[in-house]
């Protein structure tokens, strides 16, 4: 009779449990809610690009939460653990089902899924968006073995070629368009600090844009295997005030700087923007 009312007393009730776990789901939405807020890094690069700070915060953001949900579902594993202890031999009391127990424990995954995906979406479209009204436009063309940066409307050209790293100068805090295509094979564009990659590929052209938020000089490379040098397949981007950016640009057209002497892509059958998918 004893056991039987201290069986009663812990049984846990669904109301009870309902109580313990609707804190799980508001912490695990507020996970998600920090991402605006400034995290930590995990390891990871906060995101020189404007683009690359909000794959940073989804990352962080994801990472926060998953700390949290974990945290939450370690603590509950452990109360469960030391509160529900044998204390006697007496036979617990047995359940074939409980349904609010089993409707929390299929609603709250649900939701953190709708989340992730709600926030994932959110910032894939403004990596991929492309501004109407770019600052400047740089055709980027990769070819075995380096990188050519074309200033179309600026009438300037940086040729790089193996073993001498070519840069590609950005103003700071101004939209770069970039026009990414392949001379020949396939290449992988990828700067680290910026959180971003994307595949030159013949035949078919990436558009992108790039928003550098400070004045710096970073390390790019290709990202896929594209023969004998692949690994010399380095570049920089260097970000400098709109002012010097403008400097530079002179500088650059009273050397002569302005002939496009890399290979000429090959035929192009594809166009595609990251953002609206357009292929001719
Ligand atoms: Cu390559």
């Amino acid at each position: 009779m004893c056991c039987m009312t201290h069986l009663s007393v812990e049984r846990p009730s669904g109301t009870r449990l309902s109580r313990h776990l609707r804190p799980a789901i508001l912490v695990s939405s507020l996970g998600l809610l920090l991402s605006a807020c400034s995290l930590p890094s995990y390891g990871g690069y906060k995101g020189a690009t404007t683009q690359g700070h909000d794959t940073h915060l989804l990352y962080a953001g994801l990472f926060t939460t998953a700390i949290v949900v974990g945290g939450i579902t370690l603590s509950l594993i452990l109360w469960s653990v030391f509160r529900y202890k044998k204390r006697s031999d007496a036979m617990p009391r047995q359940f074939q089902y409980h349904i609010p127990l089993e409707i929390t424990y299929t609603v709250i995954p649900i939701i953190i899924v709708l989340l992730v995906f709600f926030f994932t979406v959110g910032v894939e479209n403004r990596v991929d968006a492309v501004s109407s009204n770019p600052y400047v436009q740089v055709k980027v063309t990769a070819f075995q073995w380096g990188w050519n940066f074309d200033y179309p409307q600026l009438h300037v050209d940086v040729h790089g070629v193996t073993l001498q790293n070519p840069e590609m100068v950005l103003p700071t805090g101004k939209t770069a368009r970039i026009t990414l295509v392949s001379a020949d094979v396939v290449h992988g564009f990828y700067v680290r600090q910026f959180n971003f990659s994307r595949y030159a590929q013949p035949g078919v052209i990436n558009v992108f844009d790039l928003t550098v938020r400070h004045s710096a000089t970073y390390q790019g490379q290709c990202t896929q295997f594209c023969g004998l040098y692949h690994a010399e397949m380095l570049f920089r981007v260097k970000s400098v005030p709109p002012a010097q950016f403008q400097a530079w640009v002179h500088q650059q057209q009273a050397l002569g700087h302005d002939k496009v002497v890399a290979k000429q892509p090959s035929p192009i059958v594809k166009v595609r923007s990251t953002n609206s998918r357009t292929k001719i």
